[in-house]
């Protein structure tokens, strides 16, 4: 991935772009194409950013990109403007036009706008495999020749037809010079074509490789460029009246001045035109759909809300419940190891930074894989089988209530597994102050490094049957306090309307078994990457930290409280102490400000060394309900809910919302909220129990 950097001097660079409309399977596709392992997901606007894969074929060194999805290259939405800016700006070879089989006509808009740009293109029908199974048959040779565009029926899924298309592409890479395309307008504008073509053509006209036609039609869309480069030849005298008149004649047939509009007329007509040519269904009757068919109940307006409360506090049980499991025996594992090794290391400094160190803090962390696996299997069947896009659409009217719309619920949603890329998501939104208010809020959803910190007090506190209820009712929570943040920010900081919601309904489609394992396997092998590293040297630190300066009392308790943490924690300890927090529970969350899955390594390591803790049992979980009172636990879950998200996502959300001053009003936020809703939970725990 990243720039390419071949070092076969004599492989031939090609650039490819994938062009198309959101949802179709661009990404889907260079992954069938090529190894990468971009972002998939049934919902529009998956893609943000643009990324180039690069590998080798054919002796081509090839560098393939990825664009966010876009309806048109004419349109001037924030949204669109990635896609556009590279598809008019960029220099590129080729460009795929990737489509969706069973939505042929509204796909072909694009199409038509991509052949203005007089590029090597090729046609890829991708979902082929959904319009076999819908029974529509589209007659390939028939759309090559009404659009003069090579075409190759795809499916990313099945990978039937993906190296035919990359022959195409190479074929019309080295053998062709770009495509003439055949498309016949309506007559009115066939007619100014046909007469600018001929005035063009009686001056023998040239300019770059364009032949007459194109330029006559860039002369009518009143190409900005090409008149640029015209407007200074002396054939532009004459040109310039012929022009405007056949424009003329094209404004009074169309009754509109508006060029857009009348493009977005002939094209439709267009495109519909190709699809009546094209298309045939094997079975003329339509069987109610599928997807009309659930929809019937999941977008229902009763039951709706209610089936996506229930999912998602079925999510939490399992998380918790099978969660479990493994997790009890990952701890004796990581326990039996922790003894192990100790025992054949008899240097005691060495020992006690590799098994309470290391061993107690990494471990802490590892020991909720499980947890965060179940939690991302969760995400992922949300963002692949389409319901996200049902469920932003029921809460839409909810959202509103709050200033902000159902749009936003997919970055939110994107933040309950990593508040990083859920802050890229915020891309999407068109209008400004509905991003950063979203931007502003998305640190209440609770991401997935959150998670263990919540299983792990849960478990402590709570009988395993409820545990998992507590954890749902946590991030319920968060959820609801941040909808309330939004709506103050919305009259207060970011004053305006939120904009009325078009949210696009993909198909139901069952994800296969190796895009999940695919979207899985990568979540569990960051967060285990993420423990063998940043963690890692976080629970060196926090070990040195806690272990120095060596003081005369040998009592680790001692040791402890006089070490740099103990310090640390005590001298800033006054800011907590309003809140119930004893001073270890203070560095936590200062540490945990680098990242949260550092708070649990640092209760690992700092709650496995208390004195009065019962010597048989090493288990996090009992250290934490034997020191820990309940009312103090409770202020710290509600602190951990609130405050900054970590230190990447903190870099994250500088570049997304424009600078570091919003970092600063977001650090005073979060952290006066936090603090003030601890105090609160805090005292309202101690008053009833
Ligand atoms: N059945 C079927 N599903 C496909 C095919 N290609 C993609 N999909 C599914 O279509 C959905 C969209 O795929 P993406 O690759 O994310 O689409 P995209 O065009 O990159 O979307 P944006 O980035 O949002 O513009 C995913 O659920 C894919 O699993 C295909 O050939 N057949
Ligand atoms: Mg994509």
């Amino acid at each position: 991935m990243g720039e390419c950097n071949l070092e076969n001097n004599s492989l031939k660079p090609m650039k490819i772009v994938l062009a198309g409309q959101p949802n179709v399977g661009k990404s889907s596709l260079i992954n069938a194409m090529t190894n990468a392992q971009l972002k998939v997901g049934n919902f529009s606007g998956v893609t943000v950013e643009k990324t180039e894969i690069c590998f080798e074929h054919h002796c081509h060194a090839v560098e393939m990109i990825d664009l966010p999805g876009t309806y048109s290259v004419n349109g001037f939405s924030q949204e669109e403007k990635v896609a556009r800016d590279y598809l008019l700006n960029e220099d590129y070879d080729v460009i795929i036009n990737v489509i969706d089989s069973t939505h042929l006509t509204r796909n072909l808009l694009l199409t038509l706008e991509l052949l203005n740009l007089n590029k090597k293109m090729v046609l890829a029908l991708n979902m082929y495999d959904e319009a076999q199974k819908d029974g529509i048959i589209i007659d390939i040779k028939q759309i090559e020749a009404i659009t003069g565009i090579p075409t190759v029926a795809v499916s990313a899924n099945t990978k039937e037809g993906v190296d035919k298309l990359l022959d195409t592409v190479h074929e019309k890479y080295d053998l062709e010079k770009r495509l003439k395309t055949n498309i016949t307008y309506s007559d009115t504008i066939e007619n100014g074509i046909f007469n600018i073509k001929e005035f063009l053509d009686s001056k023998n006209y040239e300019y770059k490789d364009l032949n007459s036609r194109e330029m006559a039609i860039k002369l009518i869309i009143e190409d900005k460029e090409f008149f640029k480069a015209i407007h200074d030849e002396p054939i532009f005298m004459e040109l310039q009246p012929l022009v405007i008149n056949e424009v003329n004649d094209i404004y009074s047939y169309f009754e509109t001045k508006d060029l857009v509009e009348i493009q977005s007329q002939e094209h439709h007509s267009i495109a519909r035109g190709i699809r009546a040519e094209t298309v045939k269904r094997a079975d003329k009757k339509k069987p109610k759909q599928l997807t009309k068919k659930i929809d019937d109940i999941l977008i229902n307006k009763f039951v709706g809300i209610p089936i996506f409360l229930f999912l998602m506090w079925g999510l939490f049980q399992l998380t918790f419940e099978i969660g479990a499991i493994p997790m009890d025996y990952i701890d004796a594992g990581i326990g039996w190891f922790g003894d192990a090794v100790g025992a054949s290391i008899s240097h005691e400094g060495l020992r006690s930074l590799i098994v309470d160190g290391i061993i107690n803090g990494v471990g802490a962390v590892l020991m909720f894989l499980p947890n965060i696996i179940i939690l991302y299997i969760g995400i992922a069947l949300l963002e692949t089988t389409g319901y996200m896009s049902r469920v932003a659409f029921l809460l839409d009217g909810f959202f509103h209530k709050f200033g902000l719309h159902g749009k936003s619920f997919i970055p939110l949603v994107t933040g309950f597994g990593c508040t990083v890329p859920a802050y890229m998501a915020t891309r999407t939104l068109k209008n400004e102050k509905d991003r950063l208010i979203t931007l502003y809020i998305l640190g209440f959803m609770s991401c997935g490094a959150r998670l263990p910190i919540y299983v792990l007090f849960a478990g402590a506190f709570f009988s395993a049957s409820s545990a998992g209820n507590v954890i749902f009712a946590i991030y319920i929570l968060g959820a609801l306090m941040g909808l309330v943040m939004a709506k103050v920010l919305r009259v207060t900081a970011f004053k305006g309307e939120d904009e009325p919601f078009v949210m696009e309904m993909p198909k139901y489609r069952m994800p296969t078994m190796k895009l999940l394992w695919f979207i899985v396997s990568k979540e569990a092998w960051m967060y285990l990457k993420k423990a063998g590293t940043f963690i890692l040297a976080a629970t060196i630190l926090i070990w040195f930290a806690s272990n120095y300066p060596k003081v005369d009392d040998p009592s680790p308790k001692a040791q402890l409280e006089q070490s740099y943490l103990g310090i640390m924690g005590k001298s800033t300890q006054f800011l907590f102490d309003p809140i119930g927090l004893d001073w270890r529970q203070t560095v936590a969350l200062e540490t945990g400000l680098a990242a949260k899955e550092v708070v649990v390594a640092t209760l690992g390591i700092l709650y496995n060394v208390g004195e009065d803790l019962d010597e048989t049992s090493g288990a996090l979980l009992d250290a934490i309900k034997q020191q820990i009172p309940f009312a103090s636990a409770v202020s710290f879950i509600v602190f951990v809910m609130i405050y900054l998200p970590c230190f990447a996502a903190s870099m994250v959300f500088v570049k997304e919302a424009g600078g570091y001053n919003h970092l600063v009003y977001l650090f005073i936020l979060t952290t006066v909220v936090a603090w003030v809703m601890s105090f609160l939970a805090y005292n309202i725990t101690l008053a009833i129990t």
